[in-house]
């Protein structure tokens, strides 16, 4: 029988859901109410997010919450990381959030790199330097759009945008905030003397509160379910809720949350900023109780979701599947590019720019849908491995084995890969880790799990969790080896 239930808003950068978590004493059951689809535009200049039609969406998922088996006693948001809303002094936002895609970012970042330097931008919060930062936007705000910065009091990371759409709440949670790059993650405190450096007021850094922080009572007309709900904020950024539920055996496991982006570390009890880590490029981010994810983003599905949209403006309308199969059909490794070069990020004709990269490096240009993926997939298995390498250097501990979650867990071809690239042994599941680890930790707030461990004995409980072993073919070995020789040498010079 259920003894609790709980409603996580997840929004991705693709797509959005809204779930009902019900925990019945031993098993987290979770029901998507709700999905949907979103995409940025261009308006007035800038990328932008179309929060109207999200926030729409949202609203109809709770709709549907409502109507549906209650009480649901709480309510709590996560979102991608990184994007903003500026409100004014009435609490309204000063225009629509920008999105991190925007080419001006790798504008800001490079001119930020020119005057403060990277070693003082990433010891300052110990987050990787990468164009989609916060700190990077903020720059343009203040340098090229300063009606923006002149009209707000206050910033609100993007799911706290929603939390304050749906309580009134002006605050921010603490995990959202650590993606901004503007916050020392060995303190947990803002940045001053870095934004005071770069010019970009600190006044506008809101009050961070900690993941299962009750904001408010639910605003709105719900008479159902979810009469009398409270707004419960969960680890607001995606991925710290994703690896809250990723059934970690260990604290050498690697974790890969897998989705728009491939979020790929380690669990620390506290942040690592060394010479090392600034080297490897690796970011701390904010987790729930205490914990700091060591990461790198790799750039992600992403690039087949991009390359997919490609084809089929060309008339090639294909499923995620059928790109998969021929992508399988495909012999390996043959051209591999470094998925986190900055001609990826902006929307566009990635399959073109794919092949641009192949062909600039000296390797045969992928022509076919199956032949761009493949580049594709095993590129990403090849960033995995260089993520692992780095994490091993770093911590002095070699990762043990791997848990993949989130869309990209259900890929057969790139889990297998992963296996093969790492030499590790992979676990996959679960698919909807973000919506669960929002929802234990609202259950956790509302005295029903107790902590990390037991979120997680819960989850692995509820999961099948899918496995893949290394191939232990010699021949395979090297052909890995010898291609992450040549993806180190791309990498090098992007
Ligand atoms: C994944 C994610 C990632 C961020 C990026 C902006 O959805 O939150 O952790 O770096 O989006």
């Amino acid at each position: 029988a259920v003894r609790r239930r709980v409603a996580a808003v997840d929004l991705g950068a693709e797509s959005g859901r809204v779930a009902v978590v019900a925990y019945d004493g031993q098993r987290l059951h979770l029901e998507v109410a709700h999905r949907f689809t979103h995409v940025p535009s261009v308006r007035d200049g800038l990328l932008r997010w179309d929060l109207d039609h999200i926030w729409a969406e949202v609203q109809r998922g709770l709709a549907l919450v409502d109507a549906g088996p209650g009480p649901v006693d709480s309510v709590g948001v996560d979102a991608w990381g990184v994007d903003y809303g500026l409100l004014d002094a009435d609490g309204t936002l000063v225009d629509t959030p920008t999105c991190y895609r925007d080419e001006r970012n790798v504008a800001t970042m490079r001119s930020a790199l020119r005057t403060v330097g990277a070693a003082r931008l990433y010891d300052a919060s110990g987050v990787q330097i990468i164009p989609i930062n916060t700190l990077f936007s903020l720059l343009s705000d203040v340098r090229d759009h300063a009606a923006r910065i002149d009209a707000a009091r206050t910033l609100l990371m993007l799911p706290d945008v929603v939390h304050h759409l749906l309580s009134g709440s002006t605050v921010t949670e603490f995990t959202a905030a650590s993606t901004t790059a503007a916050m020392d993650m060995r303190t947990g405190r803002w940045a001053t003397d870095l934004l005071d450096e770069l010019g970009i007021p600190a006044r506008l850094m809101p009050e961070v509160v900690p993941p299962g922080t009750d904001v408010g009572p639910l605003l709105g007309d719900f008479t159902g379910a979810l009469a009398g709900a409270r707004v419960v904020v969960p680890p607001a950024h995606d991925t710290a809720s994703a690896v809250v539920a990723t059934p970690l055996a260990g604290p050498h496991e690697l974790f890969i949350s897998s989705g728009t982006w491939s979020l790929v570390g380690v669990e620390v009890p506290e942040a690592v900023v060394s010479a090392a880590s600034r080297e490897a490029n690796l970011t701390n981010e904010g987790g729930y109780a205490g914990t700091v994810r060591l990461l790198s983003n790799v750039m992600g599905l992403w690039l087949l979701q991009s390359c997919r949209r490609q084809w089929a403006a060309e008339g090639h309308d294909l499923s995620y599947q059928e790109i998969a199969d021929l992508a399988a059909a495909e012999p390996g490794l043959r051209s591999v590019v470094n998925p986190d070069a900055d001609e990826f990020l902006a929307p566009g004709d990635l399959p073109g720019r794919i092949r641009d990269y192949c062909a600039r490096s000296g390797q045969p240009a992928p022509e076919g849908v199956g032949a761009v993926a493949r580049c594709v997939i095993d590129s990403l298995a090849l960033g995995y491995r260089g993520v692992a390498a780095s994490i091993a250097e770093v911590t002095g501990q070699a990762p043990t084995a791997v848990v993949v979650t989130g869309g990209g867990s259900s890929h057969r071809l790139l889990s297998q890969l992963t296996a093969d690239a790492t030499g590790l042994p992979v676990r996959c599941g679960p698919v909807e880790a973000t919506a669960l680890g929002n929802g234990a930790v609202q259950l956790a707030a509302l005295g029903e799990l107790d902590g990390l461990p037991e979120i997680r004995r819960v989850v692995a409980a509820s999961t099948e969790i899918v496995g893949y072993e290394p191939s232990t073919d010699a021949a395979t070995r090297d052909a890995w080896a010898t291609a992450a020789a040549t993806f180190a040498r791309l990498r090098r010079r992007d």
